[in-house]
């Protein structure tokens, strides 16, 4: 890929490019016509170095991921967003593909991690209305007491307007109370696409945009941290991803508490969006590497690798993205059923690790909160159970 430099010396850089990178190179913010712009006629070596040199600066080689485990305690919901493919609405109870664990058996997963060396708990689901705030307060409280040191990463505002309405008490007091029972972080899932023209066709009923974003904020000035997401590829124009991004940016601005953003590739199977095809390989890097150029207030970007893949995750790591999420280990469906490329998402410590060193990067095991854990750039595994299914590079010091 061409340096930022390199570039710059192009003669035949079209005026509008040349004014683009030369503000990345002196870290001046880009305005929201620059970043339609860049949807509009960057192409992707273009925008790939300009995210590159970003993330460089950040970040050097430096490629974040942590270990984790997600739990889905239903796949019940209230809602009916037409690009969701694993949900089954209320009355679908006797569904096969449906399920609703209880208080028990999400316990008994968080059980099954008790001699694993993980560090957070990624809880996310369905929105059923018997999990309400008791349930949530009671579950985080045992998962607490079971193991004080683990992370609860859990609910998005979807989740959160509908239970704190329900119960008749405030944003405020619902948030201090699910973080007195233990809630650590939030999530980014539920934001979809913002504008109100996309929202209402693809996720009519659930929290508004700008409901989510002040939940967010609440938050964060109560000193919490969270994640953002954008699920593109579907029905909305370039314009409405900036507009996306530049309210998080803007909410970002004001409190300083968002930690990544995760762009989310919209998986077409199973769902009532499935006649629209999916964005290809290409646009998914460029619109990694515009992410990075548009949310300068933002130190990370990640890909979430079980939805494109892991060859598709490495070579994001050259378009701006710093952070590969984490071993995962998903015992439900939500995102197989979409069509994600992994059906049973799961990689060990090594075979993450591997991953990122085949790119020439170097792996940096984090906490949820960015703190480092342990530096892999090293460390050599006795037992090469390295999965050999992705980019085959030379392994690059880094
Ligand atoms: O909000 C649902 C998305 C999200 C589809 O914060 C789909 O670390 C693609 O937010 N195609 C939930 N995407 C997942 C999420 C998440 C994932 C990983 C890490 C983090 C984090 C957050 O999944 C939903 C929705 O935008 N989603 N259906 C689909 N067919
Ligand atoms: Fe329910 Fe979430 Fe699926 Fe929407 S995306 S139907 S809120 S589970």
């Amino acid at each position: 890929m061409p340096s930022l430099e390199n570039i710059l010396r192009h003669e035949n850089l079209p005026k509008e490019h040349r004014r683009i990178a030369e503000k990345v190179l002196h870290q001046e913010r880009l305005t929201l016509e620059e970043g339609l712009y860049l949807y509009e006629h960057g192409e992707l070596a273009f925008v790939g170095a300009l995210a590159n040199y970003i993330r460089e600066c950040k970040h050097g080689n430096n490629t974040y991921f942590n270990r984790n485990f997600h739990i889905e305690p239903t796949n019940l919901c209230v809602y009916d967003c037409k690009f969701c493919s694993y949900s089954r609405l209320i009355k679908q109870r006797n569904d096969p593909d449906a399920w609703a664990y209880s208080l028990e058996e999400i316990l008994d997963i968080v059980r099954r991690y008790d001699n694993q060396p993980v560090t957070e708990v990624h809880i996310v689901g369905g929105v059923l209305p018997q999990y309400d705030l008791a349930f949530y307060e009671e579950l985080f409280r045992r998962i607490k007491a079971h193991r004080p040191e683990l992370h609860i990463k859990a609910l998005t505002p979807v989740e959160y307007h509908y239970i704190f309405k329900k119960a008749k008490i405030s944003y405020e007091e619902g948030l201090r109370r699910m973080k007195e029972a233990g809630l650590d972080s939030l999530p980014g899932g539920g934001a979809e696409i913002f504008h109100p023209e996309i929202r209402e066709q693809i996720a009519a009923d659930k929290c508004t945009a700008e409901q989510w974003l002040q939940i967010h904020e609440i938050w964060h000035r109560m000193g919490g941290r969270s994640n953002a997401t954008m699920l593109y590829g579907h029905i909305e124009k370039f314009w409405h991803r900036i507009d996306h991004m530049e309210r998080l940016r803007q909410l970002q601005d004001r409190t300083g508490g968002f930690q990544t953003f995760i762009p989310l590739k919209f998986r077409n199977q199973n769902n009532q969006m499935s006649h629209i095809p999916e964005s290809s390989a290409v646009e998914d890097l460029r619109n990694y590497a515009i992410a990075r150029i548009y949310l300068d207030n933002f130190d990370h970007i990640k890909a979430y690798w079980p939805m494109i893949g892991r060859t598709l995750a490495q070579m994001s790591l050259a378009f701006g993205v710093d952070d590969i999420d984490g071993t995962i280990d998903d015992t439900t469906k939500i995102y197989s059923m979409a069509g994600a490329e992994e059906q049973h998402p799961a990689l060990t410590t090594q075979q993450l690790v591997d991953l990122i060193r085949r790119v020439g990067r170097r792996p940096i095991e984090r906490d949820t909160l960015y703190r480092v854990i342990r530096d892999y750039s090293d460390v050599v595994f006795e037992e090469d159970t390295a999965w050999r299914g992705y980019l085959e590079l030379p392994v690059v010091n880094a």
